[in-house]
């Protein structure tokens, strides 16, 4: 079983007093007068809020009467050296899915996207992957060597120390990391009721760091024949990956130390970890330790083993390594509750492993009908893309789905095109449109459209 699903307080409260055939006239009105109207119209109608003498009729005290905040004196400067959330955000957590791995160690936690606004995770947040458990490394017995498979390959080897390394010009950029596992569960048919299960393998970061091009310069790596990298994690699980040369000369890959303005936290790979924008999580290899110039890909078993697709053939797929451009409703999402009819803002996260995401469409009726989203700015390369729709909920059952296409002009599959190429049997990669049921009751849930 799966612990309560995490609501969104806050989204899921309805606006008091929400008047239905508002809503409906609402829709009718976006058809005549478009849709500035629309939401002018939708939000005086729906009643969001109170007028002033209404609340006042209702007697809700929290407006009408000092409350214990207005009358005291509050806590001193520094009670908290480091700031956490308030008390009442507390049930906005990370969860592991109970009996998907059978160690702690070796497993995963969800972000709780449910939760969540605009494009960053809060680092408290950020999902986490482990598969031998993780460690507060310290950063002053920390190294990261540089190596050739041959002595030609790499003229002058190298070690450095996070000193060293923090000396160096960085950059920063803002990034999304997804597991190439998010989503595996829901292959064969539904897995789990929330998006934070479904999709909370992603977490996205400005990430702080060295460009790996710059320290190949200085260790004098052969670019011609120096094809592919092995990027090795500290940690006791072995974690190799090969990192094709292709997209190390691009500029993107950074040897990273910072993230949101601030070290590593100690489970996303304190104090050094790589990132490989676009590329699955399991290349951005944490507590990293050592990289190796070679002239072929390495074949390591977290990439012929391990994160490769099996197909319906019963052949694996290797090296698939780029995360397709994909997207989520986040709100309202599978476990929440729409309390009340009416005026109900829709929004979720689109991203492409491959550029930037350049448009979402939006259905409320299961793909038979489309609208275009709105793309929140920022809209960066290889990062999350905020989107949102206004929609009025006129009571019944309806079928959100939202579908992204990147500035390649891929479009997001859904889970008949994906399944008539890949089958059912893959762990990674599933990409396909996702589908919440909303009930008359209010209640959302997650369901496949066959
Ligand atoms: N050293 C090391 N690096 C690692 C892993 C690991 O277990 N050890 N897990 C990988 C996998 S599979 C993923 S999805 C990402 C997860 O990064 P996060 O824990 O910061 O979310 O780290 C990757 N890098
Ligand atoms: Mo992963």
């Amino acid at each position: 079983m799966h612990p309560a699903p995490l609501s969104a307080g806050h989204l899921q409260r309805a606006p008091e007093n929400f008047l239905d055939a508002a809503g409906v006239q609402a829709v009718r009105t976006e058809a005549r007068h478009g849709r500035r109207d629309f939401i002018r119209q939708a939000f005086a109608a729906a009643a969001v809020g109170l007028p002033l003498q209404a609340r006042a009729q209702a007697g809700d005290p929290a407006i009408l009467q000092p409350q214990a905040h207005a009358l005291g004196l509050g806590r001193p400067v520094l009670s908290e050296a480091y700031g956490r959330p308030s008390r009442f955000e507390a049930a906005v957590q990370r969860r592991a899915s109970p009996g998907l791995t059978p160690t702690p160690q070796s497993s995963v936690s969800f972000a709780p996207l449910q939760s969540l606004f605009g494009i960053v995770t809060p680092s408290g947040l950020h999902f986490e992957r482990h598969h031998q458990g993780w460690w507060d490394v310290d950063p002053t017995q920390h190294r990261l060597m540089l190596n050739g498979s041959d002595e030609r390959l790499l003229r002058r080897p190298m070690v450095f120390t996070m000193d060293e390394l923090m000396r160096l010009p960085s950059v920063s950029r803002f990034h999304f990391i997804e597991c190439g596992a998010n989503t595996g569960m829901e292959w064969g048919n539904v897995a789990v009721p929330t998006c934070q299960y479904t999709h909370g393998m992603l977490s996205c970061s400005e990430f702080t760091g060295v460009p790996l091009n710059l320290l190949l310069d200085m260790a004098g790596a052969d670019r011609r024949r120096g094809r592919y990298l092995l990027a090795e994690g500290g940690d006791g699980s072995g974690l190799t990956r090969t990192i094709p040369m292709e997209l190390v000369e691009r500029g993107e890959v950074l040897v990273a130390y910072g993230q949101n303005g601030e070290m590593l936290r100690p489970e996303n790979g304190y104090p050094l970890r790589l990132v490989v924008p676009g590329v699955q999580g399991v290349s951005w290899v944490k507590y990293l330790r050592r990289i190796e110039l070679g002239d072929q890909p390495y074949g390591s078993k977290d990439e012929t083993l391990q994160y490769a697709d099996l197909m319906p053939d019963g052949r694996l797929r290797q090296y698939t390594s780029v995360q397709e451009c994909k997207s989520v409703i986040t709100q309202p999402s599978g476990g929440q509750r729409l309390l009340d009819r009416g005026f109900c803002a829709i929004s979720g996260l689109a991203w492409s492993g491959r550029g930037r995401v350049r448009r979402v469409d939006v259905s409320v009726d299961g793909g038979q009908n489309w609208r275009a989203a709105r793309l929140q700015t920022p809209v960066l390369d290889k990062c999350l893309t905020r989107f949102g729709l206004d929609w009025v909920w006129d009571g019944s059952p309806a079928l959100l789905q939202s579908r992204a296409v990147d500035d390649t002009g891929y479009v997001q599959p859904t889970y008949r095109q994906l399944r008539a190429r890949r089958g059912t049997r893959s762990v990674y990669h599933n990409n396909a449109v996702q589908t919440w049921l909303v009930q008359a009751s209010g209640e959302v849930s997650n369901v496949q459209l066959a």
